[in-house]
């Protein structure tokens, strides 16, 4: 048993994690939350809970291939620094490009932003943060000079008000969620959340805000004005540490967009605790006009002086695990390195620094351009690295129409089959969490050290070591020349000695002589400090910028005449490469859903539990429809987390264009024009079997992970043979022609269950849960395989709200109808939401539902 301190995969809260490896190489190991990281104090979320469920090597990238072949490293490499040279010496540097990612290390990042800009020439080095953070980043650097996060958690541990705005917290940063809620407990703090679905975050607050799909400018700016009106501006800060663009104060007077009675609540609420913190994420970042929404937050604190102050602030907080390390070492194609521009003196700067051969001319091509680029064919080489752009960028059948007209397609992942992966040349198969070893810098600039627990499978490699192989073989070996992720960290440290000298709060060079036994031991550090605008703004003039902002002009279109909404489930992660793999994970969610408001769903002949089909301009997906009136009237909202690897028709990012934030660059993926067809397949079914397999033909179909393999569901037209989507055995079946149903189990040697088919043309569906856990197994009866439930029927849990405990909707209602009244005595009973807690809004959701419907029921 060893035991190591590391941080999780995942999320940008950047929890800790303390993982007690058992050492027999059999990469098993127990994690739970670090008591001592400041980002957690112990808690973990479902997803970093269950972790270890995620790091086997199921699905791993092992080896380096060329094509479809099994290649040894020297002969990828040398064809990766082949072609890439060969492609600047005849097309140019800016013919070559990077697509990189905040799940690398800030030493892999750092590497990646070397070769390219200092020693390819070329500023054609982007991030999937474009997609994530880039309106932020914009906005921070128009208000203060330098992308600076001027709060702290420990904000969120002192503050009155907590507005939470285009962030369903409660899913998507859990552990922040849960550290707002204790503050809640502690001090009565209050929570407003502005986003237009009712999300469960939506459902703790104080007051929800359902405000329409890119309302937020219009909205802040209002409450500014009110502001304005009721005394509620700091007359002192604005005038000593605050400049305002000309005509500030005469734009703001907008419509809020809001009904006047709720826009009264808010202001009252936002007027009477001063000490407020507004957290801030997709919902703000991911629009066509996402940095003005994020300069309207802003606006908003600097003008009311919260700002600086312990519990005040606006608080953008980063989505992947190492987003801002990639920000700070300059992994966005607008940033040279370390915070720093394109001018004459800072690429001079930085060129002496590496001393690079070709230092860039400018800034590189943002992520959605790069594509266009590739696309044209002016980009001719890209190399793809711990990212899915084939999933995630927007429009996607152009993204791939793009990869599949590119000469060389590199793609470093841990995973051998993914959507992108499908494009590449050639793949490099990259060491993942469990192996990686360096650091990641979470939202409140807080630089944690992933280490490794298990030796490296296979031929992986670390991403660092795999670029600086190129590099050398491209003739630019002394400058690539460490061994060690340590000596690349110093020298990260080091460079931010050209930040420093500008004034800028980015100041790491107190870590530029680390030992590596130092390096080793690394405990947390923050930079910049707790509160890092306090004294000065990194700006010319050291004042904050008050930037005037316009809400963006509506969008309608007859033929499109819904919003469409994007959005992430409690416990997938992105494209699901990783999450996708656990069976206590893919419980909560298991396939894609339509959310739509009952209204329209009745206007479009949607039924809840059927299927749907979402069009827009660039292309069209297949969901489960779900009815919700936590939906507005007139818009839809589906997940962006399905591939073609997990689904037939479900991946989200056909739908969104190519549009984005005109500053930032970028993609508006949460405000779309949609509309929807309701599909009425004629036979639905579904299928468990151990391995993969990819139908075709069908109106949908999904893959979900259950214990021992998936669980496929699939609809479709005309004909269909169930069977052949099973494999060999021995066949039991039965089957009602007249009915269009068909059951089909197979056995394998010694009779256990290797898979099993359930087919019906009008009738119902066994219930999926006990079919699924008999896969396998030989404990059921023929009889009861056929019938898909067991002869002594067991109690429906309906659908699972706690993964950990395996506890459904039905048996917290059981507990409520038995007198359970809090969350507490709900987890007393059921020990639904006693282990990680990302259940426990639900739980209260579920209270809620109960307790109105007993009110009715007693009216
Ligand atoms: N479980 C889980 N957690 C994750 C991730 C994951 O994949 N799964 N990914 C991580 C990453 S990289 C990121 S970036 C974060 C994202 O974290 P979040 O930003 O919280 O996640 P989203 O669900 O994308 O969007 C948040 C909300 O924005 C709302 N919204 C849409 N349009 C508007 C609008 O115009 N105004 C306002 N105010 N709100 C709007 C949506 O309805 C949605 O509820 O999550 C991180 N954490
Ligand atoms: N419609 C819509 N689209 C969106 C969003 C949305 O809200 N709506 N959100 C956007 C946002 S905020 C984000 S952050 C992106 C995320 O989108 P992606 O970055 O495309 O999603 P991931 O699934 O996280 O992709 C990570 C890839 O890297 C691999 N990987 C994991 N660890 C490592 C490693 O250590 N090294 C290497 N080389 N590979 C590794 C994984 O197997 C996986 O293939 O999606 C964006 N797209
Ligand atoms: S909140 Fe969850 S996903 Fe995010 S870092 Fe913490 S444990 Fe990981
Ligand atoms: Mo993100």
């Amino acid at each position: 048993m060893k035991v190591i301190r590391t941080t999780c995969a995942y999320c940008g809260v950047g929890c800790g994690i303390t993982a007690e490896v058992s050492g027999d190489g059999d990469r098993g190991v127990a994690i739970v939350g670090d008591r001592q990281h400041p980002a957690n104090s112990g808690r973990l979320c479902s997803k970093g809970t269950h972790l270890a469920e995620t790091v086997g090597l199921e699905g791993r990238l092992l080896r380096p291939m060329i094509g479809q072949g099994e290649a040894s490293w020297d002969d990828a490499l040398d064809l990766v620094a082949d072609r890439m040279s060969d492609c600047i010496a005849r097309h140019g540097p800016e013919s070559v490009a990077f697509y990189v990612s905040g799940q690398l290390l800030t030493e892999d990042y750092y590497v990646a932003n070397k070769l390219m800009k200092g020693f390819v020439g070329s500023g054609n080095i982007d991030t999937n943060s474009r997609l994530c953070m880039a309106s932020a980043v914009a906005a921070h650097n128009r208000a203060f000079g330098e992308d600076v996060v001027p709060c702290s958690y420990e904000d969120l541990d002192a503050t009155d008000l907590v507005l939470l705005v285009g962030s369903n917290t409660a899913w998507c940063h859990p552990v922040v969620w849960q550290r707002i809620e204790k503050t809640r407990e502690r001090r009565g703090t209050k929570i407003v959340v502005i986003d237009p679905r009712r999300t469960e975050t939506a459902e703790q607050a104080d007051l929800h805000v359902p405000i329409a799909p890119d309302g937020d400018t219009a909205l802040f700016n209002a409450l500014l004005a009110e502001m304005n009106r009721r005394g509620k501006l700091d007359p002192a800060f604005l005038r000593d540490r605050v400049e305002a663009d000309a005509g500030f104060w005469d734009g703001l007077d907008c419509d809020p967009g809001v009904t006047p009675g709720l826009f009264a609540k808010l202001c009252n609420i936002v007027a009477e605790h001063p000490r407020m913190v507004t957290l801030f994420s997709q919902g703000a970042n991911q629009s066509v006009g996402g940095t003005d929404k994020g300069n309207a937050i802003i606006n908003f604190h600097l003008a009311t002086g919260r700002i600086n102050r312990i519990g005040a602030g606006p608080f953008s907080i980063t989505g992947q695990p190492n987003a801002m390390g990639g920000r700070e070492v300059g992994g966005l194609a607008n940033t040279l390195a370390c915070h720093l521009g394109f001018s004459e003196q800072e690429r001079a700067d930085v060129s002496a620094f590496w001393a690079a051969p070709n230092i860039c001319a400018g800034p590189g091509l943002k992520a959605v351009d790069m594509f266009r680029a590739i696309h044209q064919g002016k980009i001719r080489f890209l190399w793809v690295m711990a990212t899915n752009p084939a999933v995630s960028l927007p429009d996607s059948q152009f993204v791939r129409e793009a990869l599949s007209r590119c000469p060389t397609v590199v793609v470093s992942d841990i995973i051998a089959d993914t959507d992108t992966a499908r494009f590449a040349h050639v793949r490099l198969p990259a060491h993942g969490w469990g192996e990686k070893d360096g650091t990641v810098t979470n939202s409140e600039r807080c630089v944690s050290r992933q280490r490794a627990l298990f030796a490296a499978p296979g031929q992986t490699r670390a991403d660092w070591k795999i670029m600086a192989d190129v590099a050398a073989r491209m003739g630019w070996a002394e400058s690539f020349a460490w061994d060690k992720p340590a000596q690349i960290f110093r020298e990260y440290a080091l460079m931010t000695s050209l930040s420093k000298a500008r004034g800028k709060v980015l100041d790491l060079t107190h870590h530029a002589r680390l030992s590596d036994d130092d390096y080793e031991a690394m405990e947390p550090f923050q930079w910049g400090g707790e509160r890092p605008l306090a004294w000065r703004f990194p700006t010319e003039s050291g004042k904050a910028r008050l930037v005037s902002v316009r809400p963006p002009a509506p969008v309608t279109s007859a033929d499109f005449p819904l919003r469409l909404n994007t959005a992430r489930y409690r416990d997938q992660w992105h494209t699901m490469t990783r999450t996708g793999l656990s069976a206590t994970l893919s419980q909560h969610r298991p396939e894609p859903l339509l959310e739509v408001h009952p209204a329209d769903a009745e206007t479009f002949g949607l039924v809840d539990g059927g299927l749907g089909r979402v069009e827009t301009a660039s292309g069209s997906a297949v969901y489960r429809v779900q009815v919700s009136t936590g939906q507005r009237r007139g818009e839809v909202c589906v997940p962006m987390h399905w591939t073609d690897a997990m689904a037939g028709e479900g991946r989200s990012n056909r739908l969104p264009s190519q549009a984005v934030d005109p500053v930032s660059g970028q993609p508006g993926f949460k405000n779309g024009a949609a509309r929807v067809v309701a599909l009425s397949p004629a036979w639905r079914a579904f299928v468990v079997r151990g391995d993969v397999i990819a139908p075709e033909g069908l109106l949908y179909w999904t893959r979900s992970r259950i214990k021992a393999g998936w669980l496929y569901e699939l609809a479709g037209e005309g004909a269909i043979d169930i069977s052949a989507l099973l494999p060999d055995g021995e066949r039991l079946e039965v089957a009602d022609i007249a009915r269009g149903m068909r059951r089909i189990a197979v056995r394998g040697e010694g009779g256990s269950l290797v898979a099993a088919a359930y087919l019906t043309r009008s009738g119902e569906l066994p219930s999926r849960g006990w079919v699924a856990d008999q896969l396998g197994l030989d404990e059921a009866s023929t009889a009861e395989l056929l019938a898909g439930r067991p002869s002594t029927p067991l109690p429906d849990r309906g659908p699972i709200v706690c993964v950990c405990h395996g506890v459904g909707e039905k048996d917290i209602e059981l507990a409520v109808n038995e007198g359970a009244a809090t969350v507490a005595e709900v987890g007393g009973c059921t020990r639904a939401g006693t282990n990680c807690g990302s259940c426990r809004p639900a739980i209260a959701r579920l209270l809620e539902v109960c307790s109105t419907l007993e009110r009715e029921a007693a009216e």
